[in-house]
């Protein structure tokens, strides 16, 4: 009997160099270790394990409404932190959902022009679900990319359902993007968007109403949190213009080399250990295993729900 087995195969791909060039810096080693590690292939945990440990923040999240200007203000920010002189990955999240295939395009096309700097990695990544959840990698390619030589590091994610409360676990700092137009949103705005943000910024600001919105959200914002922090900056962009750029990217980088408080230090790393171990205890059930058993049971009759999960 012959045995048909799909085999990836044994190319450049999997060897031990790759990982160390990728690690060196050299782009296209990171571009395919990415595409190793968004694959999830078994060994993946166990090169992620061997990484050298990287204390540093460097992690930006930047979040917000859908066409809110994210993409366009991330393009103006890798210009600042290039001036600044630092090298910059980015992720892009785009929800998998056919309303926002455009935008995927939109980013390609915005960023285009930092497709050869050599001080620039960006890769646009489809999330699963039409909830915007992230991608299932995401931590893991973040952590990989954290032990690469990059000053920064930006995830860009649409701010609907839980991917913003999840980009808030990954990020070191979290940049929430809105926009005159969401006053809506700000007036309903779930109390996770507003625990979530170390920077709010209000994009567009070339609109009407830029003002009015500013002063708005700035008496939303409490003067000063229980332990005395500083009160959360708002500030005003202009992306496609590059206006209020400096003063974000200033902000960004206070945010950063601030001291983290041990709390906040202690609660993203259970959010972090939280988001593997759920990922990890879930990796093995399949839904058509599930639908399959339940079925048999069933059919047995004296179906219970609780005993059947039991098992797992
Ligand atoms: N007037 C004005 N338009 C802007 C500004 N920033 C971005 N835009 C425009 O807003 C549109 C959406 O910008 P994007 O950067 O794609 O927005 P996004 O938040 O990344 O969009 P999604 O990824 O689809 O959620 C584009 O047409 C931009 O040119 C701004 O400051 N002022
Ligand atoms: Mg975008």
């Amino acid at each position: 009997m012959t045995e048909i087995r799909t085999q990836i195969p044994k190319t450049d791909d999997q060897t031990p160099e790759l990982w160390d060039r990728a690690l060196l810096g050299d782009v296209r080693s990171i571009a395919r270790c990415l595409s190793l590690i968004e694959r999830e292939g078994p060994d993946i945990p166990d090169r992620l394990a061997r990484l050298p440990a990287s204390s540093a923040r460097r992690i930006v999240g930047i979040t917000g409404p859908p066409g809110a200007g994210k993409s366009t203000l991330t393009d103006a920010l890798i210009a600042e932190l290039l001036a600044a002189g630092q090298r910059v990955a980015v992720l892009c999240v785009d929800p998998s959902s056919p309303f926002h295939h455009g935008a995927l395009l939109g980013d390609r096309i915005r960023m285009n022009r930092w497709h050869d700097h050599p001080d620039v990695f960006i890769r646009s990544l489809a999330s699963r679900g039409s909830l915007g959840g992230l991608h299932p990698a995401i931590w893991e390619m973040v952590s990989f990319l954290s032990a690469c030589p990059f000053d920064r590091i930006i995830i860009e994610t649409v701010g609907v359902g839980q991917s913003e409360v999840d980009i808030a676990a990954l990020a070191d700092l979290t940049v929430v993007v809105l926009v005159p137009e969401s006053g809506d949103e700000v007036q309903t705005m779930k109390a996770g968007l507003m625990e979530i943000a170390d920077i709010f910024v209000v994009n567009k600001s070339d609109r009407p109403d830029a003002d009015r919105f500013l002063r708005t959200l700035r008496q939303l914002i409490p003067a000063n949190d229980q332990d005395a922090h500083d009160p959360v900056p708002v500030m005003a962009t202009v992306a496609d213009k590059g206006t209020g750029l400096k003063e974000l990217h200033a902000a960004i980088e206070a945010g950063l080399n601030r001291d983290m408080r041990p709390a906040d230090r202690l609660r993203i790393w259970t959010e972090r250990a939280l988001y593997l171990i759920r990922k990890k205890r879930m990796k093995d059930l399949q839904k058509e295993d599930l639908c399959a058993s339940i079925s048999e049971e069933l059919n047995k009759g004296a179906f219970n729900l609780y005993k059947f999960i039991d098992k797992y």
